[in-house]
C-alpha cells in the first residue's frame, strides 16, 4: 500500500469513526404531549420512537435544513389504554382537533397539522442563512406546490400508498376495492412526473426538482419517495420499530407498475438530497438494530 493510500484509509476510517460516534451519541429523547403543549418556546414536533413516519421525518427534515432545533414529542399511538379504557388520542384530539402525526408546536402559536402550514412556519422561523425552501419566484414558488400537493396532498402518491392494501390506516384515507386497485397506477403516475422533471431539470444542468437550488419540493419527495425506495441504512438506519414498515416499502417498490416507474434517476436525487441537505444516518431514537 502506497504512503497516500494508507493516510487516505485512515482519514476515511477516521470520518467513519466520527459518523458513527456521533450517531451513537445522537440518542433523541422526547417530552410528553402534556409537556409541550406547556411550553411557551421552542419548536415542538411529534414522532413515533425508531419509526420514521413519512410526514413526521419529512418535517423533521424540511427543520433540519431549516436549522430549527427541535424538541421531540411522543406522539400518541391510535388505540384504548389497557388500564385506564381511555382513548390514547384524546388529549391530542383536545389540543388539535385532529390525532395525524406529527403536530407541530412553536412557542405560544397555534399547533400546526398540515404539511402546508408546517412548511409555512419553518419556512417563516428558519434561520436567517438557511435555504429559502418557498422560491421568492412566483411562478417557481406554484411549481414547489404542485409538486409537493401531487406527493402529499389528498389522492396523491402517500395517499395513494397508504390504500395499497387495507388497514385501520387504509380505511381512514378512503379505502374501497375500486380505490385500492386505482392506487398502484396513481402512484406509477407521479414517478414518472417527477423522473420526467428531474430528466429536464438534468438537461438544463440542475440537479433539483425546481430551478437551480434546493426546494421544500426536493426535501419532501426525497423523504416521503421512501415509501417505495428504501434508502441504505446509511441513510435510513434499521431500528426494531422500522423494521416492518420498511420491509412494506420495499415490496411497494415491488409492485410491478410502480417498478417500471422508478428510475435510477429517481434514486440519485433520492440519495443526494438526503445524504446532502438532510442529517443522515437519520436519528429516529427507539431501539437501534
Ligand atoms: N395531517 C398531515 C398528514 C399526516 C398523516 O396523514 N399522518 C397519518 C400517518 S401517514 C396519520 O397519522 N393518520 C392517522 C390519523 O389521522 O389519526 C397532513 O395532511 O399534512
Amino acid at each position: 500500500m502506497t504512503q497516500q493510500s494508507s493516510l487516505a484509509k485512515m482519514v476515511s476510517f477516521a470520518i467513519r469513526e466520527k459518523q458513527m460516534s456521533d450517531a451513537g451519541s445522537r440518542v433523541p429523547e422526547f417530552v410528553s404531549l402534556d409537556e409541550a403543549a406547556a411550553m411557551k418556546t421552542g419548536t415542538r414536533v411529534t414522532f413515533i420512537p425508531g419509526m420514521p413516519a413519512l410526514y413526521a421525518e419529512a418535517l423533521k427534515n424540511i427543520c433540519y435544513v431549516k436549522g430549527i432545533p427541535l424538541i421531540r414529542v411522543l406522539h400518541p399511538m391510535m388505540g384504548v389504554d389497557k388500564e385506564t379504557g381511555e382513548d390514547r388520542q384524546a388529549r391530542l384530539y383536545e389540543l388539535t382537533s385532529q390525532t395525524s402525526i406529527p403536530t407541530m408546536f412553536h412557542d405560544a402559536e397555534r399547533p400546526r397539522n398540515v404539511w402546508i402550514e408546517q412548511l409555512a412556519l419553518a419556512e417563516r422561523i428558519g434561520a436567517p442563512a438557511s435555504p429559502k425552501l418557498l422560491p421568492d419566484n412566483f411562478e417557481q414558488r406554484a411549481e414547489v406546490f404542485g409538486l409537493c400537493a401531487v406527493v402529499l396532498a389528498e389522492d396523491g402518491l402517500v395517499w395513494n400508498m397508504r390504500i395499497l392494501s387495507d388497514s385501520p390506516l387504509a380505511q381512514k384515507y378512503g379505502y374501497s376495492e375500486a380505490a385500492s386497485a386505482a392506487a398502484p397506477g396513481k402512484v406509477a403516475e407521479v414517478l414518472s412526473l417527477i423522473d420526467g422533471r428531474l430528466a429536464a431539470q438534468e438537461q438544463r444542468g440542475s440537479r433539483y426538482l425546481v430551478g437551480n437550488a434546493v426546494s421544500a419540493a426536493d426535501v419532501y419527495w426525497a423523504t416521503m419517495s421512501m415509501c417505495v425506495l428504501v434508502p441504505p441504512p446509511q441513510i435510513m438506519p434499521l431500528t426494531r420499530q422500522n423494521k416492518g414498515m420498511l420491509k412494506y416499502f420495499a415490496m411497494n417498490g415491488q409492485i410491478p407498475v410502480i417498478a417500471g416507474a422508478l428510475t435510477a434517476r429517481i434514486e440519485r436525487h433520492q440519495r443526494y438530497i438526503l445524504s446532502t441537505y438532510c442529517e443522515t444516518p437519520a436519528v429516529l431514537g427507539g431501539d437501534p438494530l
